[in-house]
């Protein structure tokens, strides 16, 4: 059987979206069953009135400027058939895995993990602030990851089912650039998979280090992968 791969080396059946530093993904390989969008905490905590990021007194339009460019990415990936991959931060309700420096740093800004909020307990599993947005919601048959850290791969069955479902490319939006997206689109280059960042479907707490964090994907010739936009993505996705 002919694979992908040896399809983009024969040049066969390419296709590429227009992205910084190289046309992604790097081989042409781009189809919906190898290919997954992940969708980064858009979760209340991170992105609502009355949650985590609002609590620590964050401007919050920077961190709800991604919802529709995201909207309109994930109604058009769900429709072709992409793999589509949720994540939401948190922690347990008993707090065994919220390390004792996290904890101790949230609550020094007022913004304790585990204590109670408007939106009930911060950042913590089952409560309403801890969950995704409507506007964002997960639909039957698509993957949910919760973790408890800033990567998406530490701790999770994450890498277990992109493997099990042989994703090689993985498109990641979600919140906040800098911190959650920047460390899972990290380790997931880090494993062989092949990154592409929808910068106006991300948005970080502070201008200035969204710009950076998208910014360091792309030095070295794409040290991390490739940087492109929800517009972009949609115009050429096959
Ligand atoms: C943070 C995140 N910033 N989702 N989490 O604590 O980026």
């Amino acid at each position: 059987m002919k694979t992908l791969s040896s399809a983009a080396l024969t040049g066969e059946n390419l296709s590429y979206i227009e992205a910084d530093p190289y046309p992604w993904p790097y081989n042409g390989a781009l189809r919906p069953d190898n290919t997954a969008l992940i969708i980064i905490d858009m979760q209340t905590d991170f992105c609502g009135k009355g949650g985590y990021v609002d609590h620590m007194g964050y401007d919050l339009s920077l961190v709800q400027a991604p919802i529709e460019p995201i909207k309109k990415v994930l109604s058009e990936m769900r429709t072709r058939g992409y793999h589509i991959i949720h994540t939401r931060e948190g922690h347990r309700p008993d707090l065994a895995d919220l390390p004792a420096n996290k904890r101790w740093r949230s609550q020094r800004i007022g913004a304790g993990i585990g204590d109670a909020g408007p939106c009930g307990r911060i950042l913590t599993r089952g409560e309403p602030g801890w969950d995704i947005i409507p506007d964002l919601y997960p639909i039957e048959g698509e993957v949910i990851i919760d973790k408890p850290g800033k990567g998406s791969f530490c701790a999770t069955d994450l890498e277990l089912i992109l493997n099990q479902k042989r994703i090689e490319n993985i498109i990641l939006t979600g919140i906040t650039t800098d911190v959650c997206v920047s460390t899972t689109m990290r380790e997931a280059n880090d494993r062989g998979f092949e990154c592409l960042m929808l910068e106006d479907c991300c948005g970080a707490t502070d201008y200035g280090n969204h710009l950076a964090a998208i910014k360091m994907v792309k030095m070295q010739g794409g040290v991390f992968g490739a940087v492109s936009t929800s517009e972009t993505l949609v115009r050429h996705l096959p």
